[in-house]
């Protein structure tokens, strides 16, 4: 990305899912939602047919922006900070969404799974031959991750989305970072940040039971 207005670069969106990890492994929520935000640019310029599905992204890393931002933001720096603040005031809805429906715990947990499809999405991208469908590496990776905590309307919704993804190479020239082979080379490289962030996340929320939080 360079710049607000200038063009999209995927690589500089992946790399802030680099820096958000410090050295003690926590996860900095300041550049977690930056990288987010990366995303979303990303995925309008795909085409109006996402809207529903950046809308609703959108509106989460919106929430939790305002925590960061609001009275408590010392306590939202990092997501070991938020989880351990707001389980331990009782800010967390773990049975079923009532006082507390947009807890930064249950917010942050969606776009984690979204993470995760992230994650298998690229992988696919990236090992998948010249002439392998998008759409096909997309619904894959969706219905191993994702789409195990969407209801049948969502998921229906998504895959006919899916379909209109451009081909694998047309895609990884929109990521803006050189040819294919660049674009691949440089998701080997990113990859693995990824893979970190959502493992570090993962173990936190297995630690705290926060994995199923509605
Ligand atoms: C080069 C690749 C970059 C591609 C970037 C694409 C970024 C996609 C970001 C997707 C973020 C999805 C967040 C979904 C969060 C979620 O699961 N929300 C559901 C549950 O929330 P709730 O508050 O009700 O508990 C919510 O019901 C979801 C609604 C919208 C539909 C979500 C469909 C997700 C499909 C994900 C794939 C996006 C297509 C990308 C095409 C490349």
């Amino acid at each position: 990305m360079a710049g607000e207005q200038g063009a999209f670069c995927l690589r500089e969106v992946l790399v802030t899912f680099q820096t958000c990890v410090t050295e003690r492994r926590e996860v900095l929520l300041g550049p977690y939602l930056r990288g987010w935000r990366g995303l979303i640019r990303f995925l309008n310029s795909l085409g109006a047919i996402f809207s529903f599905v950046s809308k609703d992204a959108l509106a989460k890393i919106q929430i939790m922006e305002n925590y960061c931002s609001g009275e408590q933001q010392e306590k939202y720096l990092t997501l070991q900070s938020m989880v351990q603040y707001e389980v331990a005031n009782g800010l967390v809805d773990t049975q079923k969404r009532s006082e507390h429906p947009d807890s930064g715990c249950r917010t942050v947990l969606r776009l984690h799974r979204a993470l995760r499809w992230l994650q298998m999405f690229l992988e696919g991208l990236r090992t998948g031959q010249e002439d392998s469908k998008t759409s096909v590496i997309c619904t894959d990776s969706y219905n191993a991750s994702l789409a195990n905590y969407h209801p049948w309307i969502i998921r229906k919704a998504a895959t006919v989305a899916f379909r209109a993804l451009p081909s694998r190479n047309a895609f990884l020239e929109i990521m803006n970072v050189g040819t294919p082979e660049e674009a691949v080379v440089m998701l080997g490289d990113a990859l693995p940040h990824i893979c970190n962030v959502y493992g570090i996340t993962e173990e936190l929320y297995a630690q705290h039971k926060l994995l199923d939080l509605p």
